[in-house]
């Protein structure tokens, strides 16, 4: 960026935000430029963080009318590169981390209505101070932002009795890229006078324009949770164990979450945990969770029926069913921190695919086959929301191996490998992180020329001058993203 230009646009970010808005020191804006996971490093001439919806409109019309390209960003713990600016230093990072209020809770309107940078734990905290539940659980929830989450719909582990964040939505306001400000934050369940706009924003990672804020659904806080953590002889069992819970737990299922053995194994290491949940050798496992307005004996009722029933079955080898709060999280928290245990463990290749659910099973069979044949030593680290078809299918390095060699010999062939099949048995290869950088060149190959096409009709439309979030998503974007470091 030409120096001038630079001193220009620092002044204006400064005028509008106050210097305590703009960060330009290396070391202050390190943070907001290098992914969660360290694999893609970015440049910018200024941090600006915002307060207000106001001061985040007049940033874009000041970068809309100079040609400058904006980044937004919430809590930057996507997993596809897609919250970093690339590193051409041509665009600058809108962090909404100041916009955190929360301006109202509708207690007989069951919503809630937020600035997007209120992160997920403070939404969750309030809705419970209220006595309501903000359905949306991903581990991140301690950084990632409303506005973050809306923008990639995040999924989670409640996917299954919530849906993700696109069905939690009832109203945004959103910054366009010439800064106009199109406000509907309102939380009807009904209103059919036109295109569903908010949808067009919900998912678009960033590239249409810049949440401020949003109207989310509550839901009635359940007074009864049954968690039971479940051996079973392979993931086919899993769907088959799945399919027997809803016939008996019907919607009472909250969560049901794989655990492959080698996932097991590496967050048991990353926690330091001597022992396993369940004694003897590990096998695939499922975490699952019953929630309910009802009494707590009878829902540990339904789940031990659950449980007597795929014993009959033979679905299941091994069970514990939880009986204090401590040792339901004690369980979410070895699986909420599998995500950690590789991101530590450096050399995974994840691949966040869904399929129908009557597939998983058969996707993953096939898919370790293929990478087993592509890296033999492979630790097949797989794990995640089957419930609802979506596996993280996330082969990880051998402990002898490097990372940057395990990744450069072997991470395209995996990806490619789990990918194609995902797509071949009409599956997503993204189904809940987004596409960002990482996935965005493999849209060219998944995506049809008309899905594309329309993709682009829309981006053109709203941000004709490609201002918004370049080179993510749309794989037409030739901007190089270089610098991936591992
Ligand atoms: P960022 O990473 O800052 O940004 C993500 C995208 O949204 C970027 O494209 C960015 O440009 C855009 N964006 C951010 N804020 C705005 C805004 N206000 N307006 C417009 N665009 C914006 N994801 C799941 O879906 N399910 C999981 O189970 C899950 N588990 C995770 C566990 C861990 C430990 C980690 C680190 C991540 C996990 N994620 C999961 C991924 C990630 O947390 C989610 O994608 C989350 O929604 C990102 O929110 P964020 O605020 O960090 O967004
Ligand atoms: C999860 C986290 C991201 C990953 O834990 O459900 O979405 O693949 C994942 O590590
Ligand atoms: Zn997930």
């Amino acid at each position: 960026m030409i120096t001038f230009r630079k001193s220009a646009l620092l002044k204006a970010m400064v005028k509008i935000v106050g210097p305590e808005g703009c960060l330009v020191e290396d070391a202050d804006v390190e943070p907001f430029v290098v992914d969660y996971k360290g694999i893609y490093r970015g440049n910018t001439p200024v941090v600006v963080r915002p307060k207000t919806e106001d001061e985040v409109a007049q940033v874009v019309q000041y970068c809309h009318k100079h040609g400058v390209r904006v980044v937004p960003q919430g809590g930057n713990t996507s997993m596809v590169g897609g919250s970093v600016p690339d590193a051409s230093g041509n665009a600058i990072v809108i962090n909404l981390a100041r916009m955190n209020g929360i301006y109202e809770i509708d207690i007989l309107n069951d919503t809630i209505t937020v600035q997007a940078g209120c992160t997920l734990a403070q939404v969750c905290d309030a809705a419970t101070a209220s006595g309501r539940l903000f359905p949306l659980r991903i581990g991140s929830a301690g950084s990632c932002q409303i506005g973050g989450n809306l923008s990639t719909n995040a999924g989670g582990t409640a996917v299954l009795k919530y849906g993700n964040m696109r069905d939690l939505t009832l109203g945004l306001e959103v910054v366009l890229p010439d800064g106009r400000v199109w406000t509907k934050l309102r939380g009807l369940r009904k209103d059919n006078t036109g295109y569903d706009l908010k949808q067009l924003f919900i998912g678009a990672e960033g590239t249409l324009g810049i949440i401020t804020a949003a109207v989310l659904k509550l839901a009635p806080m359940p007074t009864a949770r049954s968690v039971a953590l479940v051996k079973v002889p392979d993931p086919r069992s899993a769907i088959h164990l799945l399919a027997s819970a809803k016939e008996i737990a019907g919607q009472a299922i909250n969560a049901f979450e794989l655990i492959s053995p080698d996932a097991m194994s590496l967050v048991l290491e990353h926690l330091r945990l001597e022992r396993a949940p369940l004694e003897g050798p590990a096998g695939w496992q499922i975490l699952v969770e019953l929630t309910s307005g009802g009494g707590q004996q009878e829902l540990d009722e339904v789940l031990m029926r659950v449980l007597e029933t795929a014993q009959e079955q033979q679905l299941v080898q091994d069970a514990i069913l939880a009986s204090s709060n401590a040792q339901i999280e004690h369980l979410w928290k070895i699986r909420e921190e599998i995500s950690d245990a590789q991101t530590r463990a450096k050399g995974s290749v994840r691949c966040d695919v869904s399929v129908p659910i009557s597939r998983v099973g058969d996707f993953i069979e096939e898919a370790s086959a293929r990478v087993l044949e592509i890296a033999p030593d492979a630790r097949m680290v797989i794990y995640g929301h089957v419930g609802d078809g979506n596996v993280h299918f996330n082969p990880l390095r051998p402990a002898s191996v490097d990372a940057k060699d395990f990744l450069s010999k072997f991470g395209d062939a995996i990806t490619e490998a789990a990918d194609g099949l995902a797509v071949s048995m009409e599956g997503s290869i993204s189904a809940e992180h987004g596409v960002g950088v990482a996935k965005r060149d493999e849209l060219r190959k998944y995506k049809s020329k008309v899905e594309l096409d329309l993709m682009r009709s829309v981006k053109r439309a709203l941000d004709p001058g490609d201002l918004m979030n370049p080179g993510k998503m749309l794989p037409e974007d030739t901007v190089p993203y270089p610098h991936k470091i591992c």
